[in-house]
């Protein structure tokens, strides 16, 4: 299994190759806000460990086992996010949420909460009936706290 900080390369060389059709060192530091040293270091990691191949006039190329499990790691993210959208959470918190929670779920965890945002999303009415739970309880916290 990657560690965390493995899941975030990952996950980022998958979404700038299906944006950008390549991956560059200088843009996963970028992205990751991390020095490029720390590119080169974690890339030959990947390599060593068959996520990735770095190929000196392509770049890098991801192997289908890295492939597949980038794939499945922006699927999370993003399942991660419409989650956090549908329960309601602020949308200047949902990112950095994200972040902090993906690479310490279980992919059953995952896998179910696929099921509540399925659940969700197959009948606007039942987002209606969670916002209204929402809004009664903010209210009663902020009345609460008066
Ligand atoms: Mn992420």
């Amino acid at each position: 299994m990657p560690t965390p900080s493995m899941e975030d390369y990952l996950e980022r060389i998958y979404m700038l190759i299906e944006e950008k059709g390549y991956a560059r060192g200088s843009d996963i530091a970028e992205a990751l806000e991390v020095h490029p040293s720390s590119v080169t270091k974690m890339v030959q990691k990947l390599d060593k460990l068959d996520y990735l191949v770095y190929e000196k006039y392509r770049g890098l190329i991801l192997t289908p086992k890295g492939k597949k499990i980038g794939k499945r790691l922006v699927y999370r993210h993003e399942l991660l996010e419409d989650f956090l959208n549908i329960i309601g959470v602020d949308e200047q918190y949902i990112y950095e949420d994200v972040e902090g929670i993906e690479h310490h779920l279980s992919w059953d965890a995952i896998d179910r909460i696929g099921d509540v945002v399925q659940y969700f999303q197959e009948d606007e009415e039942r987002i209606k009936h969670l916002r209204e739970i929402h809004r009664k309880n903010e209210e009663e916290e902020k009345s609460s706290s008066k």
